[in-house]
């Protein structure tokens, strides 16, 4: 584990390398929610950071030989898997996998605007309940949209996997029919709400006006996906309130975390 901390604005730093998932070659659209986050948070931290953009195919030819050919690797306790996102540090020599890992890392060696806040337990917390309330939800109704926007061996891939995963056709486990959409869209409608009233109350992030932290970077991550999947439902889930009143709130959210986003190498 790193304890050393960097310094980014000595000379000799050098750019921070994330390994990033787009939608296909053509576009290059982020849509996972996973590295989404650090993406986010490389951004707010203020790290000088390059993209290296893969498809999802790209993702399991490249990464098992990336991960084979580093001396350091960082990663959870279960091990190293042929996920994304994983971050290259030169200035360190480490290569450390899994958004979480990623986000105790660069609180560990850039302790500048941190992301836990000392408070690891609680980001996991909110991490879990927005990946039960948002992110899961939204699953059965934006699956086959993204499956439609991957470059085609990532489609066979994302098809093969994940309805191995789901037990069932990526078209049995998507919900078609206009009630069933109407029910997730209000499903999702009141889920979102706690957040809202969250980021209203502190008039910034989740938790405080100034400061994001990882739970802020995977919300962003989540409407992100869905926005990614389906743009047409956005103001429907996220902007429309119970009594059918527009807010803001999280779509200004959103914007404000898009500035965190690396616009080119
Ligand atoms: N717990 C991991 C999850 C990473 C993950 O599942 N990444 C997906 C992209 S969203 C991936 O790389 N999938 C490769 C595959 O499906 O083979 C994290 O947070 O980093």
């Amino acid at each position: 584990m790193s304890t050393k901390t960097q310094d980014m604005i000595s000379s000799s730093f050098k750019p921070v390398v994330l390994y990033e998932l787009v939608a296909d070659d053509d576009h290059g659209r982020y849509f996972s929610p996973n590295t989404y986050q650090t993406h986010l948070a490389l951004g707010y931290k203020g790290i000088p950071f390059e993209v290296v953009s893969l498809t999802l195919i790209e993702v399991t030819e490249k990464i098992p030989e990336l991960l084979k050919s580093a001396s350091n690797v960082l990663s959870l306790p279960s091990g190293a898997a042929s996920t994304v996102p994983i971050i290259y540090d030169p200035n360190t020599d480490t290569m450390v996998q899994d958004s979480w890992r990623i986000a105790q890392y660069l609180d560990e060696t850039y302790p500048k605007k941190p992301i836990l806040h000392n408070q690891p337990n609680m980001q996991l917390l909110l991490h879990d309940l927005i990946q039960k309330d948002l992110l899961y939800v939204a699953f059965p109704m934006i699956l086959l949209d993204v499956f439609s926007k991957l470059d085609q061996p990532s489609a066979k891939y994302f098809r093969e996997t994940r309805e191995k995963m789901f037990g069932k056709s990526l078209e049995e486990f998507t919900v078609k029919d206009a009630d069933g959409q109407k029910a997730i869209v209000s499903k999702l409608r009141q889920n979102i709400a706690p957040f809202r009233e969250a980021i209203k109350r502190s008039g910034g992030y989740l938790s405080d006006k100034a400061n994001a932290s990882h739970a802020d970077f995977f919300l962003a991550g989540v409407m992100n996906l869905v926005n990614f999947g389906k743009t047409d439902y956005f103001r429907d889930m996220y902007l429309t309130l119970e009594d059918g009143t527009q807010d803001n709130t999280m779509q200004d959210f959103l914007l404000n975390m898009e500035t965190f986003v690396k616009k080119s190498n």
